[in-house]
């Protein structure tokens, strides 16, 4: 039975990642951390606070719950990272030096994830492959590559079981994204229900890679299980479920609300940073070397999202 901590667990990703792995590795397994909480997190299983740049205290909670998993999750997206670069970098590589020191003492496996931004502008646009030039323009993508390879460094040099995926922009009903550039196909739905109106922050025809919330949280769980002596690659894999650009997700959303009115406001930060990412990558080594699959597509995902939201009340 594993142990795991999750810093970043109030955040998109982490609050849902919690109760999936409290439910499948029981509420006494799974320690969730943040410097923010919500009531979700705190009454439902264990809670500490914790600062990622405070290594002293991430390693005594992995201590204290004897982990020998870590996810570490907690990382400033693309769009805000502009806002405040030298933070971006001081955040997302200062906690994942910590996070990667604390496993190389406690012998704790590592999953952390990478993205889509990763990747820049003289990368190959269509179907990037796993492995090819990466040289990102923004903060966020530099601290992804750095990241890449520091998680690489600390598997090679002292054997610390790393491993990560580069995600594209991911949609969930349950925690909104902080500060990405993907977050717009999050926004369309809350406001096509709420509205019945969206502009899009990204202009027509800007092609992303998206992913259903529950597709990513299986692909975290499906990677930390993979047999260790299958993985050639590991940080990170290129997966993904879909691509399209805000034309394509607006019609589709018109199919269940017919009086949805979509247009653009195109925010020129935000669109320059899509421009310099790839209309879609290429997951094969991710299926090949431990069973990457997506159970959604652009149209389930679609009526899940919006059947969702109306239970929640938008
Ligand atoms: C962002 O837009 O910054 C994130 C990402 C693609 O990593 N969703």
């Amino acid at each position: 039975m594993k142990k795991v901590l999750i810093t970043g667990a109030s955040g998109q990703i982490g609050s849902e990642l919690t109760s999936k792995l409290r439910s499948e590795y029981g509420v006494d397994n799974v320690v969730a951390t943040d410097i923010r909480s919500t009531s979700e997190i705190i009454n439902n299983g264990l809670f500490e606070t914790l600062d990622v740049m405070d290594i002293n205290s991430m390693a005594s909670i992995a201590k204290k719950y004897n982990v020998d998993t870590i996810i570490h999750l907690a990382s400033l997206l693309s769009a805000i990272g502009e806002q405040n670069p030298q933070f971006a970098w001081k955040l997302n590589m200062g906690g994942l030096s910590n996070v990667l020191e604390v496993c190389k003492e406690l012998n704790c496996k590592l999953f952390t994830p990478s993205s889509i931004a990763a990747f820049g502008s003289n990368s190959p646009k269509n179907l990037t492959p796993q492995d090819t030039l990466q040289r990102p323009s923004t903060m966020y993508g530099v601290t992804k590559v750095a990241g890449e390879l520091l998680c690489d460094y600390y598997f090679n040099k002292f054997k610390v079981d790393t491993r990560g995926v580069r995600f594209p922009g991911l949609i969930s009903y349950v925690t909104p994204p902080g500060g990405g550039t993907t977050d717009y196909a999050v926004d369309i739905y809350y406001e096509a229900l709420k509205n019945k109106k969206y502009d899009s922050f990204i202009a027509k025809g800007t092609q992303m890679d998206m992913m259903y919330m529950p597709d990513a949280l299986d692909a975290i769980v499906d990677l930390i299980e993979a047999d260790s002596s299958k993985l050639i690659h590991r940080n990170a894999f290129n997966i993904t479920a879909m691509n399209f650009d805000p034309d394509e997700i607006s019609n589709e959303i018109k199919k269940h609300i017919p009086e949805f009115e979509f247009g653009y406001n195109v925010d020129p930060i935000r669109q320059s940073i899509a421009e310099s990412w790839p209309n879609s990558i290429d997951p094969t080594c991710a299926i090949n070397e431990w069973g990457f699959k997506v159970n959604y597509d652009l149209s389930k995902m679609t009526i899940d999202m919006l059947e969702k939201l109306k239970i929640k009340g938008i």
